[in-house]
């Protein structure tokens, strides 16, 4: 009986749920209650705080809130306690962040006393691949938020204040200090007088609530910009520039983050030009910023065209510099060893440098992992990576403790997000694609989270439906059991599930090259270097499969510190999720299941298919609870997403087929679409 009223309550409030266009992202307004809120002084930012609380009170009507910046040893950073009604912290800032998180407890159902929360890395920072002609490297939510082409590229309106003032707001919700406005692969006119300029007014208006601007710097500016003949990092004239450029930033921006450096990696510019290091460049770049408290964030994202295992790569070259950078500088790591693969073993880099600053560098935007189109939580995939262990210092020293400073001393700790937010309305163009920018800020404050915690928060804040009767307002059980926790179990399985229809059992970037998107395990032209072609990583012949890393390979498995270097060596102690990662085997071998390798990799591909399926059927089931603009924007990408899968399933399995001649278990779907007509159209095109 309960159900059927239910369903009728249901049924009578669809229509009801107002249309949303997801601007207002996890900070949605729900109606208020009275709050009072004293302070212990004035100031903008605390201002800022009192004026979030009074719109968006959900506790109890007249609940005082004192907001108290004063000292206390315990709270570090911008870290904050909230206690008895009062959020205390060191800074203002403080304050803010922990306004936001008593908002967020009390719309969550937290307990909202006792609380200190500290800051896992002090530069919390988003890296934006946006180009200054308002196009974005692997953006999918729009066009560039910052820049635009045109004659008035470099005017700004009160349009863009808005935006990038909002832009500031979201991010400090949840905690983000930092943001690189311009693509890694960087425009040296971005260090150019009047684009400063620009870059000036974007600073004040993000700054109110507390996000720093950096720039990613072009290694070659002062040729490009200064004119200069050279740009040899030991070059007096060079070192003169740089300073220079420093200081006149420094003048416009006092509190200008620093510079995030792409350097001989893909074409860029960089020391090596020169037959300098990597310390050269790094270390002119921290010089020149270092009287201003900026800092260098060095990309180890580099890798030659040679022979050897690009996996290997970044470790060979970092090594050998260890303990000589200056300690501004902080070398910026990706999560694993290749490039954002849905599914990499950490960097070995994490777990080597004792002496140098390393920060993480994770993919919000979905370049592999289905761009605007696939539902997939990423925050799964960072936290396996922040709780993989390095075993640098012993058991225990995972990525998430030697990058942020707890175990081995940074002077700057830091970690990075490559951004997915771009003009349109709803920021990221997936409904969900939003969630991953919020773990990302999570994580970036609180190392330790758990998908699930971060899941939860951000369903609640996002769906929880407002002005609505109790059986579906986000406290009742309903809207909890039949809204909350499928759509959650939805997100926690939605990475398992790309990699599963995409790549699963350590295979790896099997993309089609042009666009990242759909499956290419056979691209291979003649001319394009090895290393940037499929059949390099999967190495699929007659007899076997995978990219061996052992000691009878590229022994990329000597990086990693013991135990692992003997688990990633064994195959039978390797595990699955990585096997084909670490080891080349023979179609017929036999796994922990009983299956042969080639049986398992099918299976996994069907599994991966028939999860998207059940996430079209959950999403089908929240529809009472979710506006119809909302709803049928994510049910039509789930559409595509199943069709997808099905396409990578049919591509990749068929392709290897052509080695092995194997067929299909019997009890999976044989495949809908032909290997031909999948090779001869672009998988964005597929339909
Ligand atoms: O993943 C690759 C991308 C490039 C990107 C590069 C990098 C910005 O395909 O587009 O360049 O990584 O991280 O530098």
């Amino acid at each position: 009986m309960k159900s059927i009223l239910t369903f009728i309550t249901a049924l009578l409030c669809i229509g009801t749920l107002k249309a949303e266009n997801g601007y207002d992202l996890w900070l949605r307004k729900q109606p208020a209650n009275p709050v009072n809120v004293t302070a212990s002084k004035h100031s903008t930012v605390l201002d800022m705080a009192k004026k979030e609380l009074t719109e968006n009170w959900q506790g109890k009507a007249g609940a005082t809130i004192k907001l108290l910046v004063k000292t206390d040893k315990e709270i570090k950073d911008d870290g904050f306690k909230i206690n008895a009604g009062t959020i205390q912290a060191n800074t203002d800032l403080g304050v803010l962040y922990g306004t936001f998180e008593l908002l967020r407890r009390v719309q969550t159902g937290a307990p909202t006393d006792n609380v200190l929360s500290n800051p896992s890395y002090q530069r919390r920072v988003l890296n934006h691949w946006d180009n200054l002609n308002g196009s974005m490297e692997h953006g999918f939510g729009g066009n560039s938020l910052f820049w635009h082409r045109g004659k008035d590229s470099l005017t700004v309106t009160d349009a863009e204040r808005k935006r990038w003032r909002d832009y500031a707001r979201i991010n400090a919700s949840i905690g983000i200090n930092g943001s690189v406005i311009d693509n890694v692969n960087a425009s040296p006119m971005v260090l150019s007088t009047p684009y400063l300029g620009k870059v000036k007014e974007i600073a004040a208006a993000t700054r109110p609530y507390g996000v720093r601007i950096y720039l990613a710097v072009n290694f070659a500016s002062p040729i490009k910009v200064g004119g200069l003949k050279t740009a040899d990092p030991l070059d007096p004239e060079v070192i003169k520039w740089w300073h220079a450029k420093a200081k006149e930033i420094y003048t416009l921006i006092p509190d200008f983050g620093g510079f995030l450096v792409k350097a001989n990696s893909e074409g860029q510019p960089g020391p090596q030009d020169y037959k300098r290091t990597h310390v050269d460049g790094a270390n002119l770049l921290a010089d020149a910023v270092k009287p201003y408290g900026g800092i260098v964030m060095w990309r180890a994202f580099v890798y030659a065209s040679n022979d050897a295992d690009r996996a290997k790569q970044a470790v060979t070259e970092f090594m050998p510099f260890d303990g000589q950078f200056r300690d501004n500088v902080i070398i910026q790591v990706k999560n694993g060893p290749v490039d954002f693969q849905p599914r990499e073993p950490f960097s070995p880099l994490f777990g080597m440098m004792k002496k140098t600053s390393i920060m993480p560098e994770f993919q919000i935007t979905q370049e592999y992992l289905g761009q605007a189109i696939h539902l997939v939580f990423l925050s799964s995939m960072w936290e396996e990576c922040l709780k993989s262990d390095t075993y640098q210092e012993g058991k225990g020293s995972t990525v998430g403790k030697v990058t942020d400073g707890s175990l081995l001393p940074q002077k700057y700790t830091a970690i990075a997000g490559v951004a997915n937010t771009g003009l349109d309305s709803n920021w990221c163009g997936h409904p969900f694609a939003a969630a991953n920018w919020y773990a990302f800020g999570r994580l970036a404050w609180n190392n330790t989270l758990t998908s699930d915690e971060i899941a939860n928060e951000w369903i609640t804040q996002t769906f929880s439906p407002i002005n609505t009767d109790q059986s579906l307002s986000s406290s009742g059980t309903d809207w909890h059991n039949a809204f909350l926790l499928p759509v959650k179990k939805m997100m926690l399985q939605s990475r398992e599930a790309a990699v599963n229809y995409m790549m699963p059992l350590g295979l790896h970037h099997m993309f089609s090259a042009s666009e990242h998107y759909g499956p290419g395990p056979w691209y291979a032209p003649p001319r394009v270097r090895a290393d940037w072609t499929p059949p390099y990583y999967h190495k699929a012949d007659a007899k076997g499969i995978g990219f061996d890393r052992t000691s009878t390979g590229s022994d990329a498995v000597s990086q990693y510190k013991e135990p692992l270097r003997s688990v990633f060596s064994d195959v039978t102690k390797t595990p699955e999720i990585y096997l084909l990662w670490f080891h080349h085997l023979p179609w017929d071998y036999k796994m922990k299941s009983g299956r042969t390798l080639w049986e398992a990799l099918c299976y996994k591909y069907q599994e991966g298919v028939n999860q998207v399926r059940d996430f079209q059927k959950i999403w089908a089931s929240a529809k009472p609870y979710v506006d119809n603009q909302r709803f049928l924007d994510v049910q039509t990408r789930l559409m595509r997403q199943t069709r997808d899968a099905q396409i990578w399933k049919d591509g990749v399995l068929q392709y290897f087929q052509t080695f092995n001649n194997l067929p299909f278990p019997p009890d999976m779907e044989q495949p809908m679409t032909t290997l031909k007509y999948i090779q001869a159209t672009p998988p964005i095109n597929i339909k």
